[in-house]
Parts: structure tokens; C-alpha cells; sequence
């Protein structure tokens, strides 16, 4: 386990496990989570031994948003100059797949975390919102974005201009979660799909995540476009040839990531 202040970082196996840890705070994201999780990362990222990464909180809180009490005094120049929390970009252009394991609150910055990894599994407590219209605020780490992405404009406009917190019935129903779970039930979950996804081939669940993506950044035509390339390029690669070959023979696959 690596020494951080804010969060707690553990390998186990091929998963690469981190755990936001300022319960005092409801685990809110301040500049050291910040530091702290983008460390991790480059970290999990060079390490060949990890195939998927979980970050998850507490059973109270996932995290309750970026820290108020660190942004209340700031002005607009401390604000722009220092480009306030752009770094969290660092997460979404992780290459390898990302669950995010929510229990109890994601709120704001906690929510808009969430949605930046690519499996959101939600405990039967997890609570999502993007509570800033009622600080004076709106949200900053794409949760205007990528919610309404995730969810359509209907509700996000609902939760964005109320503030209003959606339970765990309600994200999945509307499609941000990928799964609900009883919470007791959560981590073990995060883990078995995590050790599910690193039991793949690395390099192609690292293109299967960017071609999902993908969708988000192109049109319909130029995506297909990429993914029968990507598609293609594959047959360059050890693990499809082990993979087909496997099922041919009637063998589970064995992939070296190769
Ligand atoms: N920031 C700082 N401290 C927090 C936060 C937070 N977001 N959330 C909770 N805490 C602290 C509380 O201040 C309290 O500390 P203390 O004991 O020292 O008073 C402790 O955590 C426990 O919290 P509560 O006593 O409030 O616990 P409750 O169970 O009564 O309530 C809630 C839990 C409902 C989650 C409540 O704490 C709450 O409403 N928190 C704030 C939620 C919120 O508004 N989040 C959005 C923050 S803004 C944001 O995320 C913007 C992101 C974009 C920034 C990027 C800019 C570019």
C-alpha cells in the first residue's frame, strides 16, 4: 500500500484499488485528493500488473463534492490562473478501465467523478446530485456535460436547476448507473467486475474503452469509421489470435496482453 494523505491506495492482483479517505470531510475532493488520486493513477497506469482500476468512498460517501470550505474564499483570478481542478482531465484520459464504487453521497464534484469512470456501480444507498446552483455556483467538472450526456436533458436540467439529489433507483433508471447492489455487497462486486475486465486483454479493453468514448466525441458515421479500423488493427495482436484460437479449441483463453 502507497502512502498518501488523502486516499488509500492498494493493489489487488490485477486491480488497482483506490480508496478517497477524508471522512471528516465526507471525502471532499480538495487540491491534495486531487494530487493524491492523479499520483495513483500514474502510478496504476505504468504498472503492467493492473488491468482495471476501482476508485471507490465510504459507506457515507462516495465523496459530497469538491471542498467548499477550500473554494469559499477564492477569487476569480486564484480561480482562472491556476485553472481550478482542470487536472481532474488526468482521470478521464486514463487509458485503462475505471469503475467508480458509490455508496452513500456523490455530489457534485463527488457525482461528476463518478461519471468520468467507466463503470458506475451504485450500493442501494448511493445518493447522485449536482447540488451548486445552491451554493451560487454551477457544476465544474462536467457534471453540466456529462450528465446530460448520461442522462438526457430532462433530468439533468431537474437535478441541475433544483439541486435535488436522485437515489440509486432513480440513477439507474435513468442510465447513469451500470448496476445497483445491497451495500454490504458493493466492494466485492467492484471487484469481481474489475478482476473480470483485467482477466481481458489489456490492450483491448483499453480500445474497447476508447472507442466507447469515442461515441461521445464524434458523429455516428466517423465513429463506425474508427471502430471497423481499430477493429482491424486487432488482428495485428497475440491476444486475438489466442482468443479465437481458444475458442476453437474449446479452452479458456489465455492472454499475455501481447
Ligand atoms: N466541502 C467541504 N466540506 C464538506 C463538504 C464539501 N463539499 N461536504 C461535507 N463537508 C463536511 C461538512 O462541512 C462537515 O464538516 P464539519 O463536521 O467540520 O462541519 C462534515 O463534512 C460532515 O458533513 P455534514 O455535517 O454536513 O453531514 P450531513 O450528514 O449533515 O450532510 C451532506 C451530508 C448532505 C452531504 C452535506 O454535507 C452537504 O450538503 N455537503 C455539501 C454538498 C455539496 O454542495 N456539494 C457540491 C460542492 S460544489 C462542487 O462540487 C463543485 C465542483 C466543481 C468545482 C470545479 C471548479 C472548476
Amino acid at each position: 500500500m502507497s502512502d498518501f494523505e488523502t486516499i488509500l491506495l492498494e493493489r489487488k492482483g490485477r486491480v488497482g484499488w483506490i480508496t478517497l479517505n477524508r471522512p471528516k470531510a465526507l471525502n471532499a475532493l480538495n487540491a491534495q485528493v486531487l494530487d493524491d488520486v492523479i499520483a495513483a493513477l500514474d502510478e496504476l497506469e505504468r504498472d503492467d500488473e493492473i488491468g482495471a482500476v476501482v476508485i471507490t468512498g465510504s459507506d457515507r460517501a462516495f465523496a459530497a463534492g469538491a471542498d467548499i470550505k477550500e473554494m469559499q474564499p477564492k477569487s476569480y483570478m486564484d480561480m482562472f490562473l491556476n485553472d481550478y481542478f482542470a487536472r481532474w482531465d488526468r482521470l478521464a484520459q486514463f487509458r485503462k478501465p475505471t469503475i467508480a464504487a458509490v455508496a452513500g453521497y456523490a455530489l457534485g464534484g463527488g457525482c461528476e467523478l463518478a461519471m468520468i469512470c467507466d463503470i458506475l456501480i451504485a450500493a442501494d444507498t448511493a445518493k447522485f446530485g449536482q447540488p451548486e446552483i445552491k451554493l451560487g455556483v454551477i457544476p465544474g467538472i462536467g457534471g453540466s456535460q456529462r450528465l446530460t450526456r448520461a442522462i438526457g436533458k430532462a433530468k439533468a436540467m431537474d437535478l441541475v436547476l433544483t439541486g435535488r439529489n436522485m437515489d440509486a433507483e432513480e440513477a439507474e433508471r435513468a442510465g447513469l448507473v451500470s448496476r445497483i447492489v445491497p451495500a454490504a455487497e458493493l466492494l466485492a462486486t467492484a471487484l469481481e467486475v474489475a478482476d473480470t475486465i483485467a482477466s481481458m486483454s489489456l490492450p483491448v479493453t483499453m480500445i474497447a474503452k476508447e472507442a466507447v468514448n469515442r461515441s461521445f466525441e464524434t458523429t455516428l458515421a466517423e465513429g463506425l469509421r474508427f471502430e471497423r479500423r481499430v477493429f482491424h488493427s486487432l488482428f495485428a495482436i497475440e491476444d486475438q489470435k489466442e482468443g479465437m484460437t481458444a475458442f476453437v479449441e474449446k479452452r479458456p483463453a489465455k492472454f499475455t496482453n501481447r
